[in-house]
């Protein structure tokens, strides 16, 4: 079997990737090692920046988005008693973000592949990609109990973090930079309304809290926990009583914890990593598999989203003019950006979550960041062009 464009994993990044390249009549197979339902049912990302709705609507996959998805205007930070409204579109010029879970998006871009793309393989298991620096690499994978080969003009390893794309680029010339956090997030999903109508990322001497949401009768909602921690050891009731103090809602009227049925808990860490180079000969890495980022910034999905539009104008830009100028910038074009998503992933998490070990000058240093945040425009600003996002040229 032969393919223009091998992408191995159905996440976002794979399955956005599939569908810009199928816009540009540029033909692709999707391999994905876990079963449809699964990939469908993974509770992760809920904010969607302004480039990702846009390219997901230039993908044909803005239909129920546009429906369902939830436009907002600004998130509220606590801290030290202080309740801080950041203004998206009046800090911006005009940039918001969007509530629309990560569940749905692939939800969506799996029903459109399935409908009129190529082919998009469930339980397809990735062993190796080999042949990274030949014109024809090969992806190796095992599909209904036999083992297969599929060869390609190009690989796409969209196979998140614990992928295996990434062993294609030599050890010698690839390097990883990592920070692993000394807390993780507890994640709750609840039946039961909104805390607020925008979310409040909380700083407390408790802990991190984060009140989310899915939709206008779904919670999400985050505790920052130590590591190691077991979701067993929070019983629903706990959960509540710690979200109460921590998001500590008293002065913020409309903002109130509704308690309901608790549908889903887990416990997940928190790290930052990146891979260099994000390409190697005819293989390249997007979204996960070469960037993650803590979830304070929510940032991963969009950044996932930004590879893959920058990758599927690159092919396109290929594929009409025959030159390789926008493949060969690659790398360079995403690592720029996915370092300043990192920077500001990380100024996010140290700045609202509680080391273990934290003296009380940085606490202090926290607080006195918050406040800057709460009394000055410049500084409000900076956060909310970051969480936005940068522009991306038009798809
Ligand atoms: P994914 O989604 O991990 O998909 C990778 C896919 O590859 C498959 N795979 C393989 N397939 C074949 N063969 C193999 N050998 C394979 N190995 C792996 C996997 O089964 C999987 O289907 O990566 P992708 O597409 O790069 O997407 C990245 C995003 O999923 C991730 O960055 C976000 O979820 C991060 N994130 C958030 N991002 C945001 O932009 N906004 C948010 O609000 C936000 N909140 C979050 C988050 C991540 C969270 N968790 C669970 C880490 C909240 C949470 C709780
Ligand atoms: C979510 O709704 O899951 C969510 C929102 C914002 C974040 C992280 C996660 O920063």
């Amino acid at each position: 079997m032969h393919t223009t464009v091998g992408i191995i994993g159905a996440g976002p990044a794979g399955l956005l990737l599939a569908r810009l390249l199928h816009r540009a009549g540029i033909d692709s197979v999707v391999l994905e090692s876990r079963d449809r339902d699964y990939v469908e049912q993974r509770q992760r990302a809920g904010i969607l920046e302004q480039a990702t709705v846009d390219a997901l609507r230039a993908a044909g996959a803005g239909g129920r988005l546009d429906a369902e998805g939830i436009p907002h205007d600004g998130i509220e930070l606590r801290h030290g008693g202080r309740a801080t409204r950041i203004d998206f579109p009046g800090l911006t010029g005009g940039r918001r973000v969007w509530v629309y879970a990560q569940t749905e998006v692939v939800k969506d871009l799996v029903a459109l592949q399935l409908a009129e793309g190529g082919p998009l393989h469930f339980e397809a298991e990735v062993t190796a990609v080999h042949g990274a620096d030949t014109d024809r690499p090969t992806i190796r994978y095992t599909h209904q109990g036999r083992e297969r080969i599929l060869s390609c003009d190009y690989v796409v390893g969209c196979d998140g973090f614990h992928g295996v794309t990434r062993q294609a680029v030599p050890a010698a010339e690839r390097r990883t930079h990592e920070r692993v956090y000394p807390y993780s997030w507890l994640g709750i999903l609840a039946d039961a309304p909104p805390v607020y109508d925008e979310l409040i990322y909380a700083h407390s001497e408790r802990g991190f809290a984060l009140a989310s949401m899915r939709s206008p009768s779904v919670s999400r909602l985050y505790l920052q926990v130590p590591n190691g921690t077991d979701p067993a050891d929070w019983p629903d009731e706990r959960i509540w009583d710690e979200l109460d103090a921590r998001l500590a809602l008293r002065d913020t009227a409309g903002a109130r914890l509704h308690r309901g049925p608790v549908t889903q808990k887990s416990v997940l860490p928190m790290r930052s990593s990146v891979t260099e180079p994000m390409r190697w000969g005819r293989v390249f890495l997007a979204g996960d598999a070469a960037h993650i980022v803590p979830p304070t910034g929510a940032k991963g999905l969009n950044l996932a989203a930004a590879d893959v539009i920058v990758l599927a104008r690159a092919f396109a830009h290929h594929r009409a003019t025959g030159s390789t100028e926008l493949l060969d910038a690659y790398s360079d074009t995403c690592l720029r950006r996915v370092w300043r998503a990192e920077h500001f992933s990380y100024f996010m998490t140290t700045t609202l979550h509680t080391d273990p070990g934290q003296s009380g000058f940085e606490t202090r240093l926290q607080l006195s960041q918050l406040d800057r945040i709460a009394d000055s425009r410049h500084a409000a600003t900076e956060l909310a062009e970051n969480y936005t996002g940068l522009p991306l040229d038009p798809v």
